[in-house]
């Protein structure tokens, strides 16, 4: 079943529905722009004078089509210092866009993704009162997942241009991978036991350096992710609104869990764009768990 099909049958609302849409589209238009771009690298370049970077390009063709639409009120993404205000919006959706999330594995031709986050309102709220969140992964394939908070569906781009359904209602799975971020010599202490219980456990090393493309893998065959607090850097270095927020959002809506290792990230309140936070997403049993060890570590 195609995306457009699949949402009217879910009863999701119109205009969530078309912004769904909007980034399902704007998928083909940056697979796209990988190809050019190889092109480029061997000519002079297609999008100007000096050649930009695949994420910043990607980041001014989601804008515009957002701008173009006017569906949304509110553009924050990764690569704009402040907050857009859209122009004759003719919804109040806001959105949060990391455009490349691991660009800078683009030219070892490793997976990245686009993830966004969708609010009723302005984004500058804690990641619970969401509408929505979606994130497409370009990899061997390119698919796109998404929530509306009921249930975590996701598709596949076809020769066409078009997604259609490739599974429905994902949960995540008890699984023993593990995705640390983040040099072993700068662990804080309870995080230090974390790592090394899940490693006596078991748990397989899976870190790509693409949060989106190892959060997916998580989703599909159980697990954690994290990129925590380490020495010097209380806050990590992942981004809550761009990378941590609608990605907990898809975990939790698929029966799992986000921490910033003392409570649910979901219930932060952002303070600006720019915060970072130390992240844990995956199993509820793995987030317990770490929750548990900062606790009990009084820090
Ligand atoms: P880029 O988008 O600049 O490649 O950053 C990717 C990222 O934010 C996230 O996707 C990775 O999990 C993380 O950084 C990797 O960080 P390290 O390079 O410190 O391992």
């Amino acid at each position: 079943m195609e995306l457009n099909d699949f949402l009217k049958e879910k009863g999701t609302d119109e205009k969530l529905s078309q912004l769904i849409m909007l980034f399902s589209e704007q998928a083909g238009v940056i697979k796209e722009g990988f190809l050019s771009a190889r092109g480029a690298a061997d000519t002079k370049n297609v999008y100007g004078e000096t050649q930009m970077a695949l994420d910043k390009w990607a980041d001014e063709v989601l804008i515009d089509a957002l701008r173009e639409s006017r569906l949304v009120r509110w553009i924050a993404t990764e690569e704009q210092p402040d907050i857009i205000e859209v122009d004759g919006a003719i919804n109040q959706f806001g959105v949060t866009i990391d455009p490349l999330d691991g660009s800078s594995l683009i030219d070892v031709n490793l997976a990245v993704g686009t993830i966004v986050g969708l609010y009723q309102g302005h984004v500058l709220e804690p990641g619970n009162t969401m509408v929505g969140a979606l994130y497409i992964l370009y990899g061997p394939l390119t698919t796109l997942t998404y929530t509306t908070g009921s249930g975590v569906h996701e598709f596949v781009m076809g020769e066409d241009g078009r997604f259609t359904l490739m599974q429905e209602n994902l949960t995540i799975p008890d699984g023993k991978i593990y995705a640390p971020g983040a040099l072993r010599k700068d662990y804080l202490p309870y995080h230090k036991q974390f790592i090394e219980q899940l490693e006596s456990e078991g748990y397989k090393l899976r870190f790509s350096g693409s949060f989106v493309a190892d959060v997916h893998q998580i989703l599909h065959k159980g697990g954690l992710f994290t990129y925590p607090a380490f020495a010097g850097k209380d806050s990590g270095k992942l981004r809550l609104l761009f990378e941590g927020t609608p990605m907990g959002k898809m975990v939790a809506e698929a029966g799992g869990a986000i921490s910033n290792g003392r409570g649910n990230l979901l219930d932060v309140k952002p303070s600006s764009v720019s915060d970072r936070t130390p992240i844990y997403v995956g199993g509820k049993r793995e987030i317990a768990l770490i929750e548990s060890l900062v606790k009990g570590s009084g820090t």
